[in-house]
Order: structure tokens, then sequence, then C-alpha cells
């Protein structure tokens, strides 16, 4: 008797600690906590956009979920992302993908010169590029939303006011924006954006290749008097989720994050689109910054220089069995589907 009484103890703490480890988490165990990795400082666009996905998420779900957000490369760097949510080190992470432009070649087709004209437009059509190709780089990771740069522009301490000028300039780009400066005879130098503030002061770099809010979040300003417009292309980003943590997310929860991926996507656009028209105002009033405009001749210049970028893309692309020339294609559609 005795024993039997131990034996059916012994199986029902066994069953017991095997629900507890694998079961759902029980009501009273509060919410489920999810680490967000990003790599710029707080005031930056990538963050300012997650919290407002925090704040959203948090209140849609009733409290069921919870995220500690950490800016500045506190929990990933730059480059660390993609690989730091696969490996679980965060629950999610934002990343530029120009920092790793031969990882991210279907997405990153939306930073060649195909003329989106600004983040929203840029957002919308890199995220339905995303979702008709869902290329094989994404397949280890959740893809919680994704968006872009407003297009680019040249920030230095020296004016450009011709391609004369901008021969030999040493300037901060990654990715699709490094090759445009390479096309246009500038030397473009590789960095995460966060190592740019400490290039610029240092004399490393001369100015750099990026969405103008950067005058005003980083106070590039401060140090670049000049910008040259030339609106170029976008720098294209992801915010990814380790695949375990989301298989384990309650269905309720997964849909309120599915139903924000467009929403955060055009929300992103539109502030990076309006905090640009407000940096630039800022730049001028504190820093007296002078914004080169190019004639419609140089603009007819510096454009031809661009042209072949595109087709060697296709090129190159399709040598690894990628559609390429269907991808610019699409890109092509989806700008002139959106800026409508
Ligand atoms: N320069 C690009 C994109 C970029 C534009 N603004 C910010 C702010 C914070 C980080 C990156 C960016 C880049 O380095 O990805």
């Amino acid at each position: 008797m005795k024993l039997k009484m131990a034996w059916m103890l012994t199986l029902a703490l066994f069953f017991g600690l095997t629900a507890f480890a694998f079961g759902p988490a029980p009501a009273s165990a509060g919410p489920v906590t999810l680490n967000y990795a990003n790599f710029p400082p707080a005031p930056t666009f990538p963050c300012v956009q997650m919290e407002r996905w925090k704040t959203e998420v948090e209140q849609r779900t009733g409290g069921k979920v919870k995220i500690n957000t950490f800016p500045g490369g506190t929990l990933l760097g730059a480059k660390e992302m993609m690989d730091g949510v696969i490996a679980g080190q965060a629950e999610i992470g934002c990343l530029s993908m120009a920092y790793q432009p031969g990882r991210f070649v279907v997405t990153n087709a939306t930073s060649l010169p195909l003329g989106i004209p600004n983040a929203r437009v840029g957002s919308r059509v890199l995220l339905d590029l995303y979702e008709k190709y869902r290329p094989e780089e994404f397949a280890r990771v959740k893809v919680i939303t994704m968006f872009t740069t407003a297009p680019t522009n040249i920030m230095s301490k020296v004016p450009v006011r011709s391609l004369a000028d901008l021969k030999g300039l040493d300037l901060r780009a990654s990715g699709g924006a490094a090759r445009i400066l390479a096309a246009w005879g500038a030397n473009p130098v590789g960095m995460p954006m966060p190592a740019t503030v400490e290039a610029l002061q240092k004399g490393v770099v001369k100015g750099l290749y990026s969405s103008l809010e950067v005058m005003k979040d980083f106070k590039f300003a401060e140090t670049c008097r000049y910008a040259t417009v030339t609106d170029t292309v976008i720098y294209p980003f992801a915010v990814v989720m380790n695949m375990d943590t989301w298989n384990a997310l309650p269905a309720d929860v997964q849909k309120v994050i599915d139903d924000l991926k467009i929403e955060q996507a055009e929300w992103t656009g539109n502030y990076m689109d309006n905090h640009v028209k407000d940096a630039v105002e800022w730049s001028k009033a504190t820093y007296q910054v002078e914004f080169i405009e190019l004639t419609q001749a140089q603009k007819q210049e510096w454009n031809a220089l661009l042209d072949p970028i595109v087709e060697q893309y296709i090129r190159e692309t399709s040598e690894k069995g990628l559609p390429a020339r269907a991808i610019v294609d699409d890109i092509r559609a989806l700008i002139a589907r959106y800026a409508k």
C-alpha cells in the first residue's frame, strides 16, 4: 500500500513538473516579456518607431505582453542584429540591411536608383517586395515590419557644388548608397551610423550620405554646414523576431503583431518624412546650414552616371540564381502604385 502511494506520488510529481516545464504558462505567470534590441541612439527614427510599436503592442494585448527596449546597441550592435535574434540573445531586433549588402540581396534592391520618392512609399514598397519573394535569409526569423529612410543627400564639412567637388571626397555611406557615391567619383567609407559621429569629429570622413533627419538627431549640422540635395536612394530596415519566441506566443498576441505590420511601416515612413522637414528647418535656423540645389543640367549629368548601377545589379544577382529583373520590375511597379 505504502509502495503504491509512493509510486502514485512520483507519477503525479513527474507529470506536474512536465506540464510546468512544457505546458502553457499559468494565468498568474504575468506578462510575456520580450527584449527588443536596436543599434542607434534613442532619439533616432529606428528607436522612435520601436517605442511606438512597444506602446501599441502593450496596449492592444491588454497587458499580456511587456516589451523592454534597448536602444544604442546596449543589447546587440548594428552588425550582430540578425544573428543575435536568430540565436535568441534578443527576442526582437531592428537592423539596417545596408550593413550586410551580400546577405540581403533581394530587399537591398530597394536601394537601387529607381526613384523612391519618400519614406512612406519606400516602406510600403519594401514590405510588399519582402512579402512577394520571402527571401531565404529571413527564413529563420519572423518579420515584424520593414521600413525605409527618406531619400539620401550629401551632408559635408566642405561645400559640394559639382562633381569636381565630390571627386575623392571621403563620405560615410553603406550598401546601395555607397554605390551611388562611387559612381559620382566620391570615396564611400562604410561604417554603421553610430560610428559616424566619431569618424566625423576625428576627420576620418568629411561628411556622410544619408537621409537628412540625422542633421538634427545626431546633431551632424554642427559639423556639416553644407547639404547637397540629391534625393537619391533610401536605406532599408527590417525588424525581426526570434522564431521560437514567435511560435510560443498565444494566437491573439500573434494577431495583434501581424495586424500592426503594415500600419507600423506606414507610420514610420510618415514619421520619417515629416521629421526630415523639421530637421532641415532646424539645421538652417540653428547652424545656418546651406542647402545646395543642383541645376537641371547637373541633375541630368549626375543621374546619367547612375544608369549602369541597375543593370549591374541585375547581372550580378541573376548569376546568383535570383530573378533580378523581375525584382527590379516589381519595385518600379510598386513605386508607381504607392506614389499615386
Ligand atoms: N544612414 C543609414 C540610414 C539611417 C538614416 N537615419 C538613421 C538613424 C539611425 C541609424 C541609421 C540611420 C544607415 O546607416 O543605416
